[in-house]
């Protein structure tokens, strides 16, 4: 088994339907993770070991996830220099924009990249871990390059197929 690169953090099993989006994404770019659930509020010390062995284990990037007063990644990058790269989560009745706002306003000095709130966040968080391997891997900016030119052919075949309608 490869090390993992990407260490997946969520903060409870409800997130895992849109977490996995992460995972899938990594799976594309054959870049080896390890996934598990912590939670800021309920499992503090947890998370804070996992952190601490993720920079042991030679974990490069950190993706957090967790709905609510969704504190994980800002908890998470509190206690590390590794990016960590924060997914709202739609999870109660302000439909993410609670998650949202603690997750994206962190204080100066102590940064979390916030994507979109739910599986497009989640998806691009993912991407965005790619792109930050990628900077060191020819390879993986190469597989970009091709996963956004598919992309760009699969808009212009919807448009030719809607053209024939
Ligand atoms: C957050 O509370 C979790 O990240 C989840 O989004 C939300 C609800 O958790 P459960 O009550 O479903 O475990 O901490």
């Amino acid at each position: 088994m490869k090390k993992a690169l990407v260490g997946i953090l969520m903060g409870s099993d409800s997130d895992l339907p849109v977490m996995r989006e992460c995972a899938k994404t990594l799976e594309e770019f054959d870049v080896p993770y390890e996934m598990t659930i912590s939670s800021a509020h309920r499992t503090p010390e947890r998370t804070k070991e996992f952190v601490q062995r993720a920079e042991e284990k030679g974990i490069k990037v950190i993706i957090a996830g967790a709905g609510l007063s969704a504190h994980l990644a800002g908890f998470v990058a509190a206690h590390t220099v590794l990016p960590v790269i924060g997914v709202p989560l739609d999870a109660g009745p302000l439909k993410g924009m609670d998650s949202l706002l603690s997750t994206v306003q962190m204080p100066p000095g102590v940064p979390v990249a916030t994507v979109a709130i739910g599986k497009a966040g989640a998806k691009n968080a993912g991407v965005l871990a790619v792109q930050i391997l990628a900077t060191q891997d020819e390879t993986l900016r190469k597989k970009l390059r091709e996963y956004r030119k598919s992309q760009a052919e699969k808009v212009a075949e919807k448009a030719k197929a809607l053209e024939r309608e």
